[in-house]
This record gives C-alpha cells, structure tokens and sequence, in this order.
C-alpha cells in the first residue's frame, strides 16, 4: 500500500470538544469521523483495526464452541412487547415506524430476537446446549453520548446467546464465556478484570463485568489482586472440569463494582497490601438470566423424561467498537497510540526519505512486497510531505515498527528501525529487516 493513493485525514491540531486521549487520538489519526452526537463513520485505519478486533472476537467466540449467525439491527416492536420490554427499556430505544404504520426498533440488544429463533427451530433437549452470536451494530439513545466510541450511541457489539436444558449446564455456559473473554482480551493486549456486577434491564442474578483499569474509566472498581495473577492454560476447554475449576477459582476472590461493593466484607476478604482499586472501563458483560425470556415468550423444550420446560438462557457482549477506545487509553504517549501488534492497522510504515529518488524508493517496493509475502501488513510513506510530519504521522497513528529509507544509509545497505512501544531505533542492514521484523512480532 502507498500511503499516497491511501486515505489516512490526520490532524495535529487536539479537537477541541474531545476530552479523552482515546477520543484525540482517533480523530487525529484520522480513524473515525463523528457524523452526529455519538455516531461516526470509520475511515480506513479506524475500520482496519475494527476488522481486526473482531476477527479475534469471532476466533475466540468459536473455540469456546459459539456458532455465528448475523440478525437484522432492525427489529419488530411485537417481540419486544411479548417479552415485556418494550414498554420497560426506556428513552434508550429508537423507534420508527414504517410506511405501514408499524413499530420497529432499532436493536439495542437481541434477547428477544434470538429466542425467536430458537423457539421456531429447536424443540429437543438433543440440540442443546446451543450458542449463537452475531456481531452487529446496536443503538441506544444514551442521555450522554460521550467519549468517542466509548460511549456512543451506535456502537458495535459481540452479542452471544446461549441455551441449555437446566441451570447447572447454563452456568457451564457461563463459565465458558466467561474463559473465552479473559483469552478475548489477553490478545487484545488488555488485562481485563471480571467483576461481579449489577444485572440492569438485561436481567438474571448472574452478571460479571469485564473491566480494564484506565483513569478515564466510567465507573469504579475494587478487587484483590491475586484475581490478576490467574494464569489460563492452553487446553482450558479440552475438559468441562478444567473451565469450572478456572472460573471458581476466580469467583473465590474479591471483585466487585461500585454498585456491588461492599467496603467491609472488602476489608475482611482483602489484605490492605492486595486491594486494587480504580477506575474501570467496561468492555464486556455477561449475564445468566435462566428463563426471564424464554418463560414470556414460550421457548420450552422436551427433555429426556419427555417433559416440556423453558429453556435456561444466558448473553453475553462485547463492546467491539469501544475496545479501541480501551486499547488506546491503556497504551498512548504524549507523540500518539502505541498499537498492540494483534490489532495494529498496519505492522510496518515504511518511510521514504526521498521520494524523487528512485533507488530509495524501489527499496522500499522491494521492502514492502517482502513483508506482505511474510503476511506482514506494511504502508509506505512516500508522500510529498518533510521528513518530521513522516515521523510524526508514524507515532501518531502508532505502528508497531517504523522503517526510515534514505540515500545515506542506503549507500552502505542499511536502513533505520524504530519500534515505538520501545522508543529506540537502530542502523541495520536491509537484508536484516524481515528476519528482526519477524523476531519482533513473535515476541509480543
Ligand atoms: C449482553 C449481550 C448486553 O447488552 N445483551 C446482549 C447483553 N449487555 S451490555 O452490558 O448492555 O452491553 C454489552 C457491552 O457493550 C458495550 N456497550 C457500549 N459500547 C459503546 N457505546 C455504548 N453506548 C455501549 N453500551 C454498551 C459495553 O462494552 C458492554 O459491556
């Protein structure tokens, strides 16, 4: 790709109704455009990264033994109504209505949606346990949009639904997502914290958010520290006694948000040394609601006695567009973002010290189409632009690894390396680059 026939709109100016680093950030980067309050469009390194988040999304969802569907963001008012929500969801919701006068919303979550599915098809304890997500758009009407993605008012989630035949093999189901985010997020570069938290209108007594600490985060958190030290082995699904030990483990220590705490058992439970709090972002919620929608909406199953009963249900989301928001708020400097290399837009900016010459510029071709045969996503910069504004553009949108090609090194068969989590640079020889390109990526 040359960074001259791409479209990357950055801005050195902080736009001034953005509070956040996240929020400058990705508007000076040239990652989203707002279009109106809490909506924006996704340029193409903004969208880069997107694809990116949800392709690991969409990985670890699978391997937990999730199935992807991909359901409307536009839903019928009737489904809504039968479970009792229509009235109870509030302001957040957006209604319209059709040229036939009839109420659809645009979906803020798909409970109702999904049990609809479920109930036309699947009438057999034999095609449980089922789980189905999809990652699609939503929208609420949030009295503050704020933040960029973090809070806006559409957004998009990872929104998962499972169904099982009985209360122990849904909360099997829970555990599972439960392991499937803290691995989500590990690859995402983020130590995310499960928190017990408060069930609002999704429901159930069951609820865990997924919280990273940042000083911008929304709300607050309290947990002991031993909760951070948990490491997940490899195999964790390969046994269903493995995923409850894991998840057990986990709930035996304090979490709690600041709706649920509760500052003396806290004191009990958690020596001064251990006791973490902070302020946390949440990128993911699970909630085990048992048949708080499939009880209204008739969703019930024949078991193997051959009675009927409701099925027992959970969801599960992930704020797919805010985790770049989380990203970058737990990893930037004064210069700009420090991408992680799993969601980076691209690995390697190739900068071009002289663009009229033809000799740096075909190294940087040959450079570059080494790279992509590697599978290493790489830009070069060869536009008409000074030497500081390469640089600068390079940190400030945050490539992982910056290669700087100019006539004087070239001269001796170097180039420069510059790794921006790291901050140094070195002189190597060209025919260097990919096998350190390479080591670089495997270590992280
Ligand atoms: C779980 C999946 C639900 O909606 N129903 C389907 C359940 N949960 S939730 O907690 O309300 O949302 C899931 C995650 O979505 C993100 N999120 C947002 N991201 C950006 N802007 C918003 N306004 C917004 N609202 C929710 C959060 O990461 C949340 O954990």
């Amino acid at each position: 790709m040359l960074w001259s026939n791409y479209f990357i709109p950055t801005q050195k100016e902080k736009p001034i109704d953005a509070k956040i680093p996240s929020h400058q950030l990705m508007i000076r980067s040239g990652m989203i455009k707002q279009e109106s309050s809490g909506i924006y469009s996704w340029l193409p390194i903004g969208l880069k990264v997107l694809k990116k988040i949800e392709t690991i999304v969409r990985d670890e969802q699978e391997r937990a033994g999730a199935i992807e569907i991909l359901m409307p963001t536009l839903q019928s008012s009737e489904l809504w109504s039968e479970s009792g929500r229509y009235d109870s969801y509030g302001d957040e919701m957006l209604r319209i209505n059709d040229r036939h006068n009839r109420t659809l919303i645009y979906g803020p979550t798909n409970e109702e949606q999904v049990t609809e599915i479920f109930r036309k098809y699947i009438k057999s304890y034999k095609s449980l346990p089922l789980n189905l997500f999809h990652i699609q758009w939503k929208f609420r009407d949030e009295v503050r949009p704020r933040f960029g993605v973090m809070r806006g008012r559409e957004f998009l989630m990872k929104d998962a639904y499972s169904f099982d035949l009985n209360q122990e093999e849904a909360k099997l189901s829970y555990y599972k997502m439960f392991i499937a985010y803290l691995r989500t997020f590990e690859r995402l570069g983020l130590n995310a914290i499960p928190v017990s938290a408060d069930s609002g209108p999704i429901g159930g007594n069951l609820s865990h958010e997924f919280s990273i600490v940042a000083d911008t985060g929304e709300s607050e958190i309290f947990c002991d520290k031993n909760l951070l030290e948990i490491c997940i082995d490899e195999n964790i699904y390969s046994s269903n006694d493995k995923i409850i030990d894991v998840v057990e483990n986990y709930l035996n220590f304090y979490s709690a948000t600041d709706d649920k705490h509760d500052v003396k058992k806290f004191n009990n439970l958690v020596s001064k040394d251990n006791q973490v709090t902070g302020r946390g972002i949440e990128v993911g919620h699970i909630f085990s609601f048992g048949d708080k929608y499939s009880d209204p909406m008739k969703a019930s199953i024949i078991g193997n006695d051959g009675k009927m009963s409701n099925v027992y249900m959970g969801s599960y989301g992930i704020g797919v567009s805010r985790l770049i928001a989380a990203i970058i708020e737990t990893s930037n400097d004064e210069k700009g973002i420090i991408w992680p290399i799993s969601v980076a837009p691209f690995l390697v900016n190739i900068i071009n010290l002289k663009n009229k010459d033809d000799k740096c510029m075909d190294k940087c071709i040959e450079i570059h189409n080494d790279l992509e045969k590697n599978d290493i996503d790489s830009i070069v910069d060869d536009r008409d632009e000074s030497a500081g504004k390469k640089f600068s553009d390079s940190d400030l949108i945050g490539f992982p690894v910056t290669l700087v090609v100019g006539p004087r090194e070239l001269e001796n068969g170097n180039v420069e390396i510059r790794f921006r989590r790291e901050g140094n640079n070195q002189i190597i020889p060209y025919d260097n680059v990919l096998k350190i390109i390479k080591n670089k990526l495997f270590e992280e």
